[in-house]
């Protein structure tokens, strides 16, 4: 028996059990190195990290790089070995307010590397950047790096309601415990904040964008001041979001008119006192005259006299606060074309925002759809600054039950050509503000943490977080090497494996394009909850309803957008107009977004329409087959927890993705009046069945849906 046990545990050392692991890590998991030549490799470069900022100062922010040094490198490298010195040197203009270098030194006849940088969040971020290297085992003796953000804001959005719902939030509830704030601090607030800081964001918005007045109360702005200071200490700024009739609501006031004398002052003396809390208070996201939120719109006023209200005092007295201004407007009484609207808001407008508001617009004109044409204010206000708006929480891509990478889509977003300004004018530019020369720039995501262990409740959706961070540091970097540093810092996994889970993470966002809204499809979803198929939602409000976007009828399926229809089209530049108007040259991806289609049109691949798009729909469910497939390929090169937690998920998908085939084929085949091709699988249950399905109580939604 004892012998039995002894082979037993050495067959663990042997084969390196992987250990139990609950994601909580995300991608800074500082694992002990193996092999003491291997950990030499790192240790002798490293005996002394040098941090060289202009004061040389030991701050907060220096002593969380300290903390993180200890942190990551005791444990990898098994023991106490580096001395970290901070020393004072001049600025690098190369280097840019929060960017760093990462070189090696020798002093006095000892190896160190140094990190430069003219800040202290600086040279924090370059602190994660050899931390990150070492995780990754690349070598650390030949270090000539230089890295400096592309945009100044790099933020979170959450959308987090005070009593603890996350609207769209898949991952448990909210991550901010108001009730025990400011006293109890959870130690999660720090590992937040280290996460942000480990990918170069610099920003979090804590509460929704359906703004709750009471947040700038003084009891909440206390609890708000004591998470602002927990995220100072790693380079990080709290920005809250405004509701418009706060002078209403907590004020007292009997109007919110923004050129009210009385409303003004207001506002000025609610900044000031944010500020005695905040002092370096980041500035206000505002969601104004949208969905049924108040704005200046109540008052005969607009978009740019009501952000610059907020405006002015963030500005004032040397403050450099930031109002972002959502450009999520659509008005149901307004009967043009929902995607025009905010083009038809905003462009006009152009010139008259102060200058530190920023027009913050999702990528697509729409709503985060799996795949939509980009949003066509873009590059449209010249004179305004333009900041996008991605969703990493996954709404209407499978919430956290579905593996969807969004890296890839993302990509596609920041390098879309806009020709704002000729070739080369991609959104990437646009927010960056190198294409019209703006001086300050913002990129912000909607979060998908929540209370659950892993943060993310799907584990590979830490991936979205991960990449989005890294995408607004570069937008350039490529969703493909993003998912492989990510891979290999979550995952212990060999090369082999860790290109498997590239693979399958590269190709997941195409996937839940194909089984649910392929060919240009969008808004086809089921009401409220957004989670699974609804191409028969109709009732209510037109531009709520699915009709109003698929618009399948016995001729064909697809929206008309252009001249024969709402000419959505015109809004973009001439050489995309020439492209995406036309049948001939428009790509499959946006046919249905941009044309009302036959159904016996002929498609490229020589398929009439019906027929392509029943098999994309099926070519979506094999896909998530391939994928777990692909997934139980790796049983053995990930850690149990993960591996099962994963694959559970995978099953429901796969599980969703036939609902979504045989629900939107059985629901259009109603208008085509065609059989289903060969090789598309036949409906397990009738339509009936499938629109019965009650999924009341999702998470997310903050009604009964
Ligand atoms: C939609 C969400 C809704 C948000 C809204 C917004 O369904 O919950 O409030 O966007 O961005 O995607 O304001």
């Amino acid at each position: 028996m004892a012998r039995l046990l002894l082979t037993f545990i050495l067959g663990i050392f042997a084969t390196g059990e992987l250990t139990a692991e609950d994601g909580y890590r995300l991608w800074l998991r500082y694992d002990r190195i193996e092999g003491t030549s291997n950990r030499n490799d790192y240790r002798r470069p490293m005996q002394s990290i040098i941090i060289a900022t202009p004061s040389g100062a030991e701050s907060a922010i220096i002593q969380s790089a300290r903390a993180e040094i200890a942190r990551g490198l005791d444990t990898m490298l098994g023991r106490k070995l580096t001395t970290v010195h901070v020393v004072a040197r001049e600025a690098d203009p190369a280097l840019g307010a929060e960017g760093y270098a990462l070189e090696n030194v020798t002093v006095d006849e000892e190896k160190a590397v140094r990190i430069r940088a003219n800040s202290d969040a600086g040279a924090l971020y370059g602190v994660f950047d050899l931390l990150r290297r070492v995780q990754m085992r690349e070598p650390v003796h030949e270090l000539a790096v230089v890295a400096v953000p592309k945009i100044d804001r790099r933020l979170l959005n959450h959308w987090d309601d005070l009593n603890g719902f996350v609207e769209r939030g898949y991952a448990g509830f909210s991550l901010w415990r108001w009730h025990e704030l400011p006293h109890i601090l959870s130690p999660r607030y720090t590992d937040y904040a280290r996460a942000l800081a480990s990918l170069g964001l610099n920003g979090t918005v804590v509460t929704s964008v359906n703004a709750n007045a009471l947040i700038l109360t003084p009891v909440y702005l206390e609890k708000v001041a004591a998470l602002a200071e927990i995220f100072r200490a790693w380079g990080i700024r709290t920005y809250l979001t405004a509701r418009y009739s706060a002078p209403i609501e907590i004020g007292g006031l009997d109007t919110a008119d923004p050129l009210d004398p009385t409303v003004q002052a207001w506002w000025e003396a609610k900044i000031d006192e944010i500020h005695e809390h905040i002092p370096d208070f980041g500035g206000f996201v505002v969601k104004a005259n949208s969905e049924g939120q108040p704005g200046p719109h109540d008052y005969g006023r607009d978009h740019a006299v009501g952000a610059n209200l907020l405006a002015a005092p963030l500005a004032a007295d040397g403050r450099d606060g930031i109002v972002m201004w959502r450009a999520f407007v659509y008005d149901y009484e307004d009967d043009t074309d929902r995607v025009k609207q905010a083009y038809n808001q905003f462009v006009p407008l152009d010139g008259k925002f102060a200058d530190n508001v920023l027009v913050q617009i999702k990528n697509g004109p729409l709503d985060f759809m799996p795949r939509e044409a980009f949003s066509p204010l873009f590059g449209a206000t010249p004179q305004t600054k333009q900041m996008v708006e991605l969703q990493i929480t996954q709404e209407y891509l499978g919430a956290s039950l579905q593996l969807a990478y969004l890296g890839t889509m993302w990509d596609e977003v920041l390098q879309q050509d806009t020709f704002a300004r000729g070739e080369g004018s991609t959104i990437g530019r646009i927010t960056d503000g190198s294409l019209h020369g703006h001086e300050l720039s913002a990129i912000c995501g909607v979060a998908n943490t929540g209370s659950d262990r892993n943060w993310t409740g799907h584990p590979l959706a830490q991936a979205n977080w991960y990449a989005f961070g890294r995408m607004a540091w570069d937008h350039t970097l490529g969703a493909r090497a993003i998912a492989e540093e990510w891979a290999r810092l979550t995952f212990d996994a060999d090369a082999e494996a860790t290109t498997s889970i590239v693979e399958l993470l590269m190709g997941s966002r195409e996937t839940v394009v194909n089984y649910s809204m392929p060919l240009g499809l969008h808004h086809i979803m089921e009401r409220g909850h957004h989670y699974g198929p609804g191409p028969w939602v109709e009732g209510g409000r037109a531009d709520w309803t699915s009709p109003y976007y698929h618009q399948a009828d016995a001729q064909g399926i697809g929206a008309d957008r252009v001249a024969s229809g709402s000419n959505a089209i015109e809004q973009y530049a001439p050489e995309l107009q020439a492209q995406w108007g036309s049948l001939a040259s428009v790509p499959d991806e946006l046919l249905l977004w941009f044309h009302h289609v036959p159904w016996d049109y002929e498609m490229k691949s020589g398929r009439i329409l019906w027929d392509e798009l029943a098999l994309r729909y099926q070519q979506g469910v094999d896909e998530v087959r391939a994928m777990i497939t692909r997934w139980d390929g790796l049983r053995d090169q990930i850690d149990r927890e993960r591996w099962q937690a994963t694959r559970e998920r995978l099953v429901v998908q796969e599980q969703d993705a036939r609902e979504w085939r045989d629900a939107c084929l059985l629901y259009f085949q109603q208008f085509s009046q065609r059989p289903l091709p060969e090789g598309v699988e036949p409906p397990e249950h009738d339509l009936q069945h499938y629109i019965d399905v009650d999924r009341r109580y999702f998470p997310g939604h903050p009604g009964d849906y």
